[in-house]
């Protein structure tokens, strides 16, 4: 079995499901993990999952994934649009990276339409709610069959 497929997100979105569905959908962060276990899976493919919204708590598992991972999905949520700090960690990152987002930031407001993660990352899957996830994880596998 190859590495397993880093699944990091952001600030906040350990509140999915709880406020602005409208934006974000009805998922939880719990039912988008097993939609991402089940893609990943169905790939012969394991995932690590996880969620903080602390900056400094995700540069360090995007420091890990140097290791330990065979790629990197990562929703930065709001870091996304700041953050320096975890594009130099993306950057020293030598496996695949694909940034996802639930919305399309592109078609939000102007600040949102930046994302210094995407200067890292290989691709980006956005505007699809919790499928933007699988996408994601989807893509991630592709680009890392060999390692
Ligand atoms: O669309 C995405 O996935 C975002 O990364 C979500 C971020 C936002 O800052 C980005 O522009 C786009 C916000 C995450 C906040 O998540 C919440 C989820 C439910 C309720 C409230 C916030």
């Amino acid at each position: 079995m190859s590495k397993p497929i880093y699944v990091l997100s952001g600030p906040n979105l350990n509140l999915l499901g709880v406020r602005e569905p409208e934006i974000y959908g009805y998922e939880t962060l719990d039912d988008v993990r097993k939609l991402c276990e089940a893609r990943a899976s169905a790939l012969g493919r394991e995932i690590v999952f996880r969620q903080s919204n602390h900056e400094g708590v995700l540069i360090d598992w995007i420091q890990e994934a140097r290791e330990k991972a065979s790629a990197l999905v990562i929703n930065p949520a709001g870091y996304g649009h700041t953050s320096v700090a975890i594009l130099d960690a993306l950057k020293a990152v030598n496996v695949p990276i694909v940034e996802c987002h639930l919305s399309n930031p592109a078609a939000r407001e102007t600040f949102r339409r930046k994302t210094y993660v995407s200067l890292a990352a290989n691709g980006l899957v956005s505007g699809f709610g919790a499928a933007s996830y699988e996408l994601a994880v989807e893509a991630a596998a592709g680009l890392s069959r060999q390692a």
